[in-house]
C-alpha cells in the first residue's frame, strides 16, 4: 500500500476509535467504558409526579453522555413489583442498578443478591443498610430546616400548624427527625392536625385530607408538607375552602408546575426548600458509573438543596426550573459524583 495512503488510513481509524471513546463515557474513560455497550438499570418505587419524571429524565440524560443503555423500570407503588423489577436487571445484564425510594424491608435481600451476583448497587433516599451501597440524597434534614426557619421568619414561633407526613420513606423520615425536634425547640407552635398519603394520585388524596383537616381546625395557620405532591393537595383544599388570606404552605421539591402554583395570585404555598431532581438523577447515575469502573463515589452523596420564596420567584420572573438552573448555580449543578471522564 502506498504510504501516503496508509498513514490517511491510520489517522482516520485512530480519529474513529477517538470518537467511538467519546460517545462510550468521554475521553480517557476507564473498563468498560472504554468499549460501551454498557448497561445500567434504575428502578423506581414512586412512577407519580413530577419529582420522579425530572429525575429519570436526569438520569436518562447523564446515561446518554456517557454512552451507556439505561433501563427504567417503573415501580408504580407496588414493593413487590420494585423487588421483581431488580431481579430482572440482574438478568438482563446490568452493570449496575440504582433504587430509587423504596421500602427497605422488601428491598435489603434482592438489593444483596445483586451486590452477590457482581451488580454494583446505589440507593437514592432508600436506606438499604449496606456498607457496599452508596445513599444518594438530598440533604433532607438542611432542607427541612430552611423551610421551617421561613416559617418562624413569616409567623412568628407562635402558631397551630397541620403537618403532612407518611413514615417508612427515607426522606420524610429525615425531614421528620427535624420536625420533631424543630416543635421541642419551638414549644409556641403546636401541631394539632396530622396527615398524609403516597399513592397514585397523592395530591388529590392530600387535598381531601387537608380539607378535612382544616375544616375541623380553622386555627390551623401553616402546614408543613414536606413534599411538592403533598404542598399541591393543602394548596387545592386551601383554595377550596377560601382560606388563602390565613393559611401558609412550607414545603420540599420544585417542579415548572410548581413555580406556576406557588407564584400565581393568591396562592398559599410560601416557600419551598429544593434540588433540581434531575441533577439528582444525573449524580445518581454518576454514582453508579464510579462503581462500575472500580471507582469509590463515597458513601454518602449529598446534592445539597435550596430555599425558593414565592417572593424571590415572583421579584425575579423566573417561571421554569430550566430557567431557575440558569439564575441559581447552586440549583442547576452539583460537583456530587463526578470524574474528569465523565461528561456532563
Ligand atoms: C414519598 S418520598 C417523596 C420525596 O422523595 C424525594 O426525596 C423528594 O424530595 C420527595 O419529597
Amino acid at each position: 500500500m502506498h504510504s501516503t495512503l496508509r498513514r490517511t488510513l491510520i489517522a482516520a481509524a485512530s480519529a474513529a476509535a477517538l470518537a467511538a471513546t467519546a460517545a462510550a463515557g468521554g475521553v480517557n474513560a476507564p473498563a468498560p467504558f472504554d468499549k460501551g455497550d454498557v448497561k445500567l438499570a434504575l428502578v423506581g418505587f414512586i412512577s407519580a409526579g413530577d419529582f420522579f419524571e425530572a429525575y429519570q429524565s436526569g438520569a436518562q440524560a447523564q446515561a446518554k453522555k456517557l454512552g451507556v443503555d439505561l433501563r427504567i423500570f417503573p415501580g408504580k407503588q407496588d414493593p413487590a413489583l420494585e423487588r421483581d423489577q431488580i431481579e430482572q436487571a440482574i438478568n438482563l445484564g446490568a452493570k449496575a442498578i440504582v433504587i430509587d425510594h423504596g421500602l427497605p424491608e422488601s428491598l435489603k435481600d434482592v438489593a444483596q443478591k445483586a451486590l452477590d451476583a457482581g451488580v454494583k448497587v446505589v440507593a437514592f433516599d432508600v436506606n438499604l443498610d449496606n456498607p457496599k451501597i452508596p445513599q444518594v440524597e438530598q440533604s433532607d434534614h438542611l432542607l427541612a430546616r430552611l423551610a421551617l426557619d421561613e416559617a418562624i421568619k413569616d409567623n412568628g414561633d407562635k402558631f397551630k400548624a397541620a403537618y403532612v407526613y407518611v413514615a417508612g420513606f427515607a426522606p420524610l423520615d429525615r425531614r421528620d427527625e427535624v420536625w420533631t425536634e424543630f416543635k421541642r425547640s419551638h414549644p409556641g407552635v403546636e401541631e394539632v392536625a396530622r396527615f398524609g398519603a403516597v399513592n397514585s394520585t397523592t395530591a388529590a388524596t392530600v387535598a381531601d385530607q387537608a380539607k378535612a383537616a382544616l375544616s375541623a381546625h380553622p386555627e390551623i395557620t401553616v402546614v408543613f408538607a414536606p413534599y411538592d405532591e403533598f404542598a399541591r393537595g393543602v394548596k387545592l383544599a386551601v383554595n377550596e375552602l377560601g382560606l388563602n388570606d390565613k393559611v401558609k404552605v412550607y414545603s420540599a421539591d420544585v417542579s415548572t408546575a410548581d413555580i406556576r402554583e406557588i407564584t400565581e395570585a393568591g396562592s398559599p404555598w410560601v416557600a419551598t426548600v429544593a434540588t433540581n431532581p434531575a441533577v439528582v438523577g444525573a449524580a445518581s447515575i454518576r454514582a453508579a458509573a464510579l462503581l462500575v469502573a472500580g471507582q469509590d463515589p463515597g458513601h454518602s452523596i449529598i446534592v445539597e438543596p435550596v430555599l425558593l420564596t414565592q417572593k424571590g420567584l415572583r421579584d425575579s420572573s423566573v417561571a421554569t426550573v430550566e430557567e431557575l438552573s440558569a439564575k441559581v448555580p447552586a440549583f442547576g449543578k452539583s460537583n456530587a459524583a463526578t470524574a474528569g471522564w465523565i461528561p456532563e
